[in-house]
């Protein structure tokens, strides 16, 4: 049975979200946002209709969530809001556009968002709330670990592993067989052809 949805977030993020949702047919009961002054209007014809608190007249049992928070301004809220829900009890859908090619032997997790024109080949595992954003490009064999957002246009070479959290800045390359470390952030338009440390912060052609 595919339940319905709220969305957690109400940004640009939430958006595109919406979109995908919109296409595969899934009923969306509404948007939940932090900033009050968005509450009472609408996204894309689809209410904002409080706070988080307006999830918890809700069964987990009844619905799923979608984690509509980016990760470019609010690298950890996007997290923090997944494991808060999660402990409460609720479950997040995954979102993947009708347009996305997925290798069908690829594990992917809970809460993954997979955008329009993603491509991941055979062999692959994605964590839990990740993002694999708008064209993207995920060769065979790659490990990305929980909460990792892949930005739009990225190529990610065979047997690359990216640890939890990190970033990957749109239109990066990473070339075959690199580790990235947890919570790095790779700037857009990077060229990593070697390992990357946990949490380093490295852009550039090549990266460093
Ligand atoms: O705890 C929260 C919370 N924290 C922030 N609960 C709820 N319900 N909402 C929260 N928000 C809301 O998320 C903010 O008030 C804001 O309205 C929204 C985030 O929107 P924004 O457009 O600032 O960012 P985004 O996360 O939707 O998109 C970013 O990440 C995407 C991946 C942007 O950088 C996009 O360009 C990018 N594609």
């Amino acid at each position: 049975m595919i339940l319905p949805v709220i969305i957690i977030g109400g940004g640009g993020h939430a958006k595109v979200l919406l979109d995908t949702l919109y296409l595969n047919g899934i009923e969306v009961l509404g948007i939940v946002e932090a900033d009050p002054e968005k509450r009472g209007k609408t996204l894309l014809n689809t209410p904002i209709i409080g706070g988080d608190d307006a999830i918890l007249i809700y069964e987990p049992g009844n619905i799923e969530l979608v984690n509509g928070i980016g990760s470019v301004n609010l690298p950890s809220k996007r997290r923090v809001v997944f494991d808060k829900f999660k402990e409460a009890g609720f479950a997040f859908a995954k979102v993947i556009h009708p347009s996305a090619v997925i290798a069908s032997d690829a594990e992917i997790s809970e809460g993954i968002q997979i955008m329009a024109g993603a491509v991941i080949q055979p062999g692959c595992r994605i964590g839990k709330n990740a993002i694999i954003n708008t064209k993207v490009s995920i060769d065979h064999d790659c490990l990305i670990d929980n909460h990792v957002h892949i930005a739009p246009g990225v190529t990610v070479s065979g047997g690359v592993r990216i640890g939890t959290g990190a970033h990957v800045g749109a239109g990066t390359t990473i070339i075959q067989g690199v580790n990235i470390g947890s919570n790095c952030v790779i700037g857009a338009g990077s060229l990593v052809i070697r390992d990357i440390p946990d949490g380093a912060k490295v852009m550039g052609v090549p990266a460093y």
